[in-house]
């Protein structure tokens, strides 16, 4: 048995060691943002990520295949495992359990394991010591070595010593906090955000079984239909790992073969692929690199990109579909319609690119290069019919990218040629400077006339559209190029589209969409979305992308001066629950054509007071979900995801 902790710890002597772990804890809340990202939304979900990485990390290791989380009713967290328990032997150089330093000194967690490695992790990797600082209330309870070890920290400090409250057959570790309401916006958790990454670990960890509860959902609302989906209690666990992520993907989707899969492992690198073509236009790949999403690819990608591309050509080639002169399929031919999802684990991962979410390791690129080889080059052995359909899809793909090469270099050298090359309905402003311009896009001719009028325009641009803009979800590159309402936006932008989308060259920094507060106006903003999720993601991801905020109604005073925009129907009943409805004209507008330049500006345009929604992509898989449901061919899963979200105002990818 492993020696009892001292009693003395915290107590008697208040040595240079307490002063600079009370320096430490203070820093990360004088600079949360630093440790964790923001102190939004984003920071508050990932306190629990930080913990649920320690259990994933255990599991990893082989000792721990349960997890659950739980979301209170107060919006504290609890994440219980049934791992070895955290050590709460005492360390020898601080003279704390071992626990009360993972809880309390920066970067202490990790090293006290010893053996094994850690390949899991967050981000931003700053451990349990965090969430502890950034915490009101922390309380953490460990089975091991036969007793049931509590201790409570409130805002990182030790309440009292690491202390046995009872006897324990079990093993595991469980964690409550309470995040700080001095430190953080917003204190409600999302259950669909929670969901989504706890959902994403367990098919990247295969076999562990994660489970949500969220007890804010009451068990009598449980009973209720809920559209056959529990909302009380979530339970995650594929035995497919990536294989199942790719199905799960692609459920509302039309699929050419059976999910590709492949796993391995060399040089302490382990790797998993799936893949399966659908009969879709847009590539789809996630990788991972120790669970985390690398958004900006790295040699893991490459790897994968290189081995398809050259694999797929070998096999056309074989079949004579390529001749000896014909020139080789691109990698993009060859990536339409894919869904891909790559996972591995690697030790020593370095991070690059801006968001850090980029592979550098150079020894990562050849090993996945050659475990795809392997795996499709089998597969289309063994599957000479799916390999068939596999290689038409890609020919066909080849043939539509020349078309569309051929219309872009049209456009291309027109803009060569003419010196105005911008499009006749844009109304540009005068600075160039794209950190200080905008862009509208407007829905209508009418509105498009307002807003011309009212703008500032040395930095608003105006862009009327016309009618409905076409579903690019569901047409090939060289028909979305011919459509003049999406030309304007390419050449007003500046950029590029797809492929040699370049966002340095955005000519704004804002691109702001205008739409009606209706029906219609709504579908256009999806339609718009959906084309710059697809072929312009960079802007999204730049965080490039808004959405205009128009007001629903105006309250005038009958008799003196008051004058209100309300913005929709929960801030007119805001409004007027201190207030006499009878003794107010209250209009309603029905389109941004009906508000004249003045009325657009103040409401609407204005950056002084204007509000508008900045567009995120935080979650790429829900985001690719929802343009597939809402803008794909399938009725029914459009149906369900409609009726689900009805109650939603707005639309946030
Ligand atoms: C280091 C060593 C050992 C367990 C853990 C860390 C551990 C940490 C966390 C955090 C949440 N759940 C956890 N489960 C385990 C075990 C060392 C040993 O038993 O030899």
């Amino acid at each position: 048995m492993q020696s009892m902790p001292n009693n003395n710890g915290g107590k008697g002597s208040y040595g240079a060691e307490q002063i600079q772990i009370l320096e430490g804890l203070e820093g990360v809340r004088r600079r949360p943002g630093m440790y964790i990202g923001s102190t939004g939304p984003r920071g508050l979900h990932h306190l629990v990520y930080e913990i649920v990485d320690n259990s994933i990390d255990e599991a990893l290791a082989g000792f721990c295949d349960a997890i659950i989380v739980t979301i209170h009713e107060d919006n504290s967290i609890t994440v219980q495992d049934n791992g070895r328990g955290i050590p709460v032997g005492i360390h020898e150089k601080t003279g704390k359990s071992a626990v009360e330093a993972a809880m309390t000194m920066l970067h202490a967690g990790g090293k006290f394991g010893g053996g094994g490695y850690k390949v899991s992790g967050g981000l931003h990797g700053v451990g349990m010591s965090v969430v502890n600082a950034l915490s009101t209330w922390l309380e953490v309870r460990i089975h091991r070595d036969g007793f049931l070890w509590q201790q409570e920290y409130r805002r990182g400090v030790p309440a009292y010593d690491l202390r046995q409250i009872g006897l324990s057959d079990r093993t595991g570790t469980i964690i409550t906090f309470s995040p700080d309401p001095e430190i953080f916006e917003d204190l409600i958790y999302s259950a669909e955000t929670l969901s989504s990454r706890l959902r994403e670990l367990a098919f990247l960890n295969k076999g562990i079984t994660i489970q949500l509860i969220d007890e804010r959902v009451s068990e009598a609302e449980d009973e209720e239909e809920s559209g056959g989906k529990n909302k009380r209690k979530q339970v995650f666990h594929y035995t497919g790992g990536v294989e199942d992520f790719v199905k799960y993907i692609n459920r509302n989707k039309d699929v050419l073969h059976k999910v590709i899969y492949y796993e391995g492992e060399k040089d302490r690198v382990q790797v998993e692929i799936a893949l399966q073509y659908t009969d879709g236009y847009t590539e789809n790949i996630f990788s991972y690199v120790n669970n985390i999403h690398t958004q900006e690819g790295g040699t893991h990608e490459v790897g994968l990109k290189a081995a398809l591309t050259r694999v797929i050509n070998d096999y056309a080639r074989r079949l004579n579909v390529l001749k000896e002169n014909n020139a080789n399929l691109s990698g993009e031919d060859i990536r339409e319609g894919i869904t891909a999802v790559l996972s591995v684990k690697v030790e020593e991962p370095q991070f690059e690119g801006q968001t850090k979410t980029k592979l550098g390791n150079t020894e990562v690129r050849s090993i996945v290069d050659a475990m795809v080889s392997e795996g499709v080059g089998v597969y289309l052995e063994e599957h000479p019919t799916e390999a068939k359909r596999i290689i038409e899809k890609t020919v066909q793909a080849s043939r539509a990218r020349e078309a569309a090469r051929k219309a872009r270099e049209m456009t291309r050298r027109k803009s060569v040629l003419e010196k105005t090359s911008l499009p006749g309905k844009l109304a540009d402003c005068t600075m160039t400077d794209p950190a200080l311009c905008e862009l509208y896009l407007v829905e209508g001719d009418s509105a498009g006339g307002s807003a011309i009028n009212g703008r500032d325009r040395r930095t608003q641009a105006i862009l009327p559209l016309r009618g409905k803009i076409l579903n690019v979800e569901k047409a090939r590159l060289d028909k979305i190029l011919g459509n003049e309402e999406i030309r304007a936006m390419i050449t007003a932008m500046g950029a590029g589209i797809s492929d040699d989308f370049d966002v340095n060259k955005a000519r704004y920094h804002k691109l702001i969409i205008m739409t009606d507060a209706d029906v219609d106006g709504a579908h256009i903003r999806t339609l718009l979305l959906t084309f710059f999720f697809r072929y312009m993601r960079p802007l999204v991801e730049a965080g490039y992308v808004y959405i205009a905020q128009p007001p629903l109604y105006r309250a005038k005073a009958k008799r003196g001066k008051e004058d209100q925009y309300l913005y929709d129907d929960a801030d007119l009943e805001r409004f007027f629950a201190t207030r006499d409805k009878d003794k107010y004209d209250i209009s309603r507008y029905k389109g941004l054509g009906e508000m004249d330049a003045s009325e657009l500006w103040d409401t609407t345009m204005n950056p002084e007071n204007r509000t508008m929604l900045r567009v995120s992509v935080e979650d790429a898989v829900a985001a690719e979900e929802m343009f597939t449901v809402l803008m794909g061919d399938k009725v029914e899963p459009r149906r369900d995801f409609i009726q689900a979200n009805a109650k939603y105002a707005t639309l946030d990818i």
